[in-house]
């Protein structure tokens, strides 16, 4: 197994921890876009402690920011602050590890979790990296349900516009949202040509979980120029715990006991 396949399958055992320690969290999601996450913090990005604060560090923000748990484990394995800490007291009162991010957290960029605002925050940054000649990238992480806000679509107008090519999305597409399937809900069968007819540079992930496809992704969207790009990841919600996978009800589950041990024991199995 690769390194960054293991680390993603560490922060999944991780974000079950986390989840069955304080009964709140989105462990569906957090599970769909961790290796989205362990690969951009571990691989792609330009970010950490030591450089969060200087002008060129990449920027990332989690649009779909009920995911918080997600990118706390995820922060606190690249050192922003002690992990163990926000697995220990994520939502708990006076915690700064709450339920959405917020900027009390050291590596949060903004604060989100109102669906629909991120990509037009990236945008602004990409842009405000262009007119000071700064070199950093903007990553915005976004649901496919998510896609349904209207704002996103205006975002995506304006970052073709200012042809921000550094400027780089991905849609966490795992088919689910809070209550029932995306296609249920509002379809995001055509959310690829939709970018493309928006101008934008499209890659696809079909396999959004693989840490490897995801790499190869994040490599052309930074070698495209002249105007964005956005990584679509075909991921599976719940993925690592068999029972949670594509299951509508794992978008905001509270464990049993027993869940939480065969939850473990899944992740355990493949990282042995
Ligand atoms: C503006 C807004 N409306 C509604 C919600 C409630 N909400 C939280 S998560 C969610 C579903 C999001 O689905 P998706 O983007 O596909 O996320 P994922 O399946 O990856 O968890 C909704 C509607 C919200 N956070 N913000």
């Amino acid at each position: 197994m690769d390194a960054l396949t293991r680390k993603s399958y560490e922060l999944r055992r991780d974000i079950i921890e986390m989840i069955h320690k304080s009964e709140a969290g989105h462990v569906g999601g957090d599970l769909s876009v961790i290796d989205i996450l362990t690969v951009l913090y571990f691989d792609v990005m330009n970010v950490n402690p030591d450089n969060f604060k200087d002008e060129n560090h990449d920027r990332f923000l989690l649009s779909k920011g009920h995911c918080a748990d997600a990118l706390f484990v995820v922060l606190g394995e690249k050192g922003f602050f002690d992990k163990q800490r926000a697995i220990d007291t994520f939502s708990q009162y006076q915690s700064e590890f709450i339920g959405h991010p917020n900027t009390d957290v050291n590596g949060v960029e903004i604060n989100s979790g109102s669906l629909g605002h991120g990509l037009a925050v990236g945008v602004g940054m990409a842009l405000a990296a262009k007119m000071d000649d700064r070199t950093y990238r903007t990553y915005v992480v976004l649901g496919d349900g998510e896609m349904a806000e209207g704002s996103n679509y205006e975002a995506m107008m304006a970052a073709r516009q200012y042809r921000l090519d550094n400027l780089c999305a991905t849609v966490d597409l795992n088919g689910l949202q809070i209550s029932g399937t995306t296609d249920q809900v509002m379809s995001s069968a055509l959310l690829a040509e939709k970018f493309a007819s928006f101008g934008w540079n499209v890659i696809e992930a079909e396999d959004g979980n693989n840490c490897a496809q995801l790499v190869e992704a994040y490599k052309k969207a930074a070698a495209c120029k002249g105007k964005p790009s956005v990584v679509i990841a075909h991921t599976v919600k719940g993925k690592g715990v068999s029972f949670m996978e594509n299951e509508k009800k794992w978008h905001h589950g509270v464990m049993t006991q027993e869940e939480y041990e065969r939850a473990v024991k899944d992740i355990e199995e493949v990282l042995a």
